[in-house]
C-alpha cells in the first residue's frame, strides 16, 4: 500500500496552506464586492489535497464539485485562473486549456458524476492509460444523478474513483437527514464495487485509499468509491449564516480537529515545517491570488460567445437574452 514519503507530505501540506490562505482572502474580496460568491474549503484541505497527489495529473482527469477548485493546485497554475474568470461571471470562464487534465467546476449538484463515467468509459475503450476522479458531497450522493452514474461504472468496470468529501453538511442538512444509509460508502453495494470511509483529515490516509483505488483501476478492475469524512469548518458560501443551524459545541470540537493543526504538527516535530516557512509559502499564496484575479479583471467579457451557435440568425427571444446578459455581464463587472 503506498503512503506519502516525508517530500510528499511537505508538498500535500504546502497546497493546504495555500488553499486555506487564499480562501482566507477571497472571503474578504467578495465581503468588499470584488468577487463573487465563494464556498470556503475550510476543513476540506487534507482530503481534497491528498487525493489529488495521488493521481499522476498527465493521465489522470479530475472533475470538482465547486468547493474544490483552491485545493488542486498539483494541476498547475491554469486552475486557478480559471476559477477566478468563473467567478468574476465570465460566461466561459472556468474553461480549463488543455493539457490540464482539470474539468470545470460547477454548482449543479452530482451533474459531473455521469460525465465522469462516461470520461472513464471512453478512455478504457481508446486504451488509454489513467483513470477519472470525479469529487461530490454528502448531499449530491442523494441526486439520481450518482446512482445511475454508479450503476453504470460498476457494470462496465470503468476506471473511476467517486469521491465523496462527507462534511455532515449540505448547507443546513445533516447526514443523518441526507441518508438512513450507516455511511455513504456502503452504497458502493448496491453497484457491486468496492466502498471504502477514510479519515479526511488524514491526507496519508486519503492519499492512500486514492492510490489504492487507482491501482485497482488502472488494473482493468473497475470503479471505487471512497466517503472521505470531514467536517465544513466555514460557512457552506459567503450568502450562508451557519451560526443559525451549525451546533457551537460540534464546531468547536471539529475546529480542534483541524486537518492543518495536526500536519503541522507533525512535519514540525520531523523539521520539515518552520514558522519561516509558514510566512513565505502564505505570502507567495496572495501574490499568487492576486495574480490570477488582477489578470481576470483584466480579461475582456465575452458576453456574446454564450449565445453565438445556437442558431444561424438570433430569434426575438434570443436577441432579448443576448442583450439581458450583456447588461448583466457590465452590472457585474463594474
Ligand atoms: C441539482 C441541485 N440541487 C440543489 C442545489 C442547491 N444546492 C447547492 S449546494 C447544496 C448542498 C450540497 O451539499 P454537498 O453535496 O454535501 O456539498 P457541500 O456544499 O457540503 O460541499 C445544495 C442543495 C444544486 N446546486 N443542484
Ligand atoms: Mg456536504
Amino acid at each position: 500500500m503506498s503512503k506519502p514519503n516525508d517530500e510528499q507530505l511537505q508538498m500535500i501540506f504546502e497546497d493546504m496552506v495555500i488553499a486555506r490562505t487564499q480562501a482566507g482572502r477571497l472571503w474578504n474580496m467578495q465581503r468588499q464586492g470584488q468577487v463573487g460568491t465563494i464556498a470556503p474549503i475550510d476543513g476540506h484541505e487534507a482530503a481534497i489535497v491528498g487525493a489529488v497527489h495521488a493521481l499522476q495529473t498527465e493521465s489522470d482527469w479530475v472533475l470538482p464539485q465547486y468547493r474544490e477548485p483552491l485545493g488542486l493546485r498539483k494541476y498547475g497554475p491554469e486552475v486557478l485562473d480559471a476559477f477566478m474568470l468563473y467567478n468574476l461571471g465570465h460566461p466561459l470562464g472556468g474553461h480549463i486549456p488543455d493539457p490540464v487534465k482539470v474539468v470545470p467546476s460547477q454548482i449543479s449538484l452530482a451533474a459531473s458524476i455521469p460525465h465522469a463515467v462516461g470520461l472513464a468509459w471512453g478512455m478504457s475503450l481508446k486504451n488509454e492509460p489513467g483513470v477519472v476522479l470525479v469529487f461530490f458531497g454528502d448531499g449530491a450522493s442523494s441526486e439520481g444523478d450518482f446512482y445511475e452514474a454508479g450503476n453504470l461504472a460498476g457494470v462496465l468496470k470503468a476506471p473511476v474513483i467517486f469521491l465523496c468529501v462527507n462534511n455532515q453538511w449540505a448547507i443546513s442538512t445533516p447526514t443523518n437527514l441526507q441518508t438512513a444509509a450507516k455511511d455513504f460508502s456502503s452504497k458502493a453495494a448496491a453497484f457491486g464495487i468496492p466502498g471504502v470511509t477514510v479519515d479526511g483529515n488524514n491526507p496519508s490516509l486519503v492519499y492512500e485509499a486514492v492510490s489504492e483505488a487507482r491501482e485497482h483501476a488502472v488494473n482493468g478492475q473497475g470503479p471505487t468509491l471512497i466517503e472521505a469524512t470531514v467536517y465544513r469548518l466555514g460557512a457552506h458560501t459567503t450568502a450562508d449564516d451557519p451560526t443559525r443551524y451549525v451546533p457551537a459545541e460540534d464546531l468547536s470540537a471539529a475546529q480542534k480537529n483541524d486537518p492543518l493543526l495536526s500536519l503541522l504538527q507533525e512535519l514540525k516535530n520531523k523539521n520539515l515545517w518552520s514558522d519561516d516557512k509558514q510566512e513565505e509559502v502564505e505570502k507567495a499564496a496572495l501574490e499568487r491570488l492576486d495574480e490570477a484575479f488582477e489578470k481576470a479583471k483584466n480579461t475582456p467579457l465575452l458576453t456574446d460567445s454564450l449565445l453565438d451557435h445556437c442558431f444561424a440568425s438570433d430569434t426575438s427571444r434570443l436577441a432579448r437574452q443576448r442583450e439581458q446578459l450583456s447588461r448583466s455581464m457590465e452590472k457585474s463587472h463594474e
